[in-house]
């Protein structure tokens, strides 16, 4: 008899993919978000990078596809526990649009914001060095409007909260400040590999 990796040792109990206290949402892939959903035209939306940046710049959507592309094959993990493995995204790394923008010395930590109003906090480190995104594509298809379309951050090592939907722009910051979540509770980073689910996690 074969035996295949699926039947030896952990991974039979649980996949070695799945962060603490997670689950596998397989096919479904569930939409949250608490805003009622903005209907925005690529040919309206703009991306900008402003705060402690030496060139603030603002991106049309022509602009930003006219950028390097990046992929993201991986998972992503929401903090109400689902998580979803083999998601392709696509779209342009943030260090492409931070190298135009230039970071200054110091910018630590970043706000992410929706043009609903939406927004989330990072600190530069998990935002810079080929971790986090805006993307246009899930799966090969336009991102739907109901996952972010037409454009939302993707920062999948950390809880799916920090991946703005309606992504309008990022605020780079000398010091942490709190996001909509984070000031009602959930954590400030959201590693989903150490559960930093809420405040004092
Ligand atoms: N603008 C906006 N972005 C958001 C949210 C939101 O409420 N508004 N919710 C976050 C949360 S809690 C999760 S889990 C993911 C859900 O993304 P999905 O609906 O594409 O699965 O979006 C994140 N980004
Ligand atoms: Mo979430």
């Amino acid at each position: 008899m074969a035996i295949t990796r699926g039947f030896t040792g952990r991974r039979r109990d649980r996949d070695e993919r799945l962060p603490p206290g997670q689950y596998d949402a397989k096919d479904e892939w569930p939409v949250l978000h608490v805003e009622a959903t903005p209907r925005i035209d690529p040919a309206r939306w703009t991306f900008g990078v402003e705060g402690l940046v030496d060139t603030p710049t603002t991106w049309t959507w022509d602009e930003v596809h006219a950028l390097p592309r990046s992929r993201y094959e991986g998972d992503i993990h929401c903090v109400t526990t689902w998580s979803k493995f083999g998601m392709t995204f696509e779209g342009v790394s943030l260090d492409t649009l931070l190298e135009i923008a230039q970071p200054q010395e110091g910018a630590r930590f970043a706000m992410a914001s929706s043009s609903t109003g939406y927004t989330t906090n990072l600190p530069i480190e998990d935002i810079t060095g080929g971790k986090a995104w805006i993307v246009w594509e899930a799966d090969g298809a336009p991102l739907p409007e109901i996952h972010g379309g037409p454009v939302r951050m993707l920062v999948p090592h950390l809880y799916f909260w920090k991946s703005t939907k309606w992504v309008s722009g990022l605020r780079l910051m000398s010091h942490d400040e709190q996001g909509f979540w984070e000031r009602n509770g959930y954590h400030d980073r959201g590693d989903p590999w150490l559960e930093q689910r809420y405040q004092g996690d």
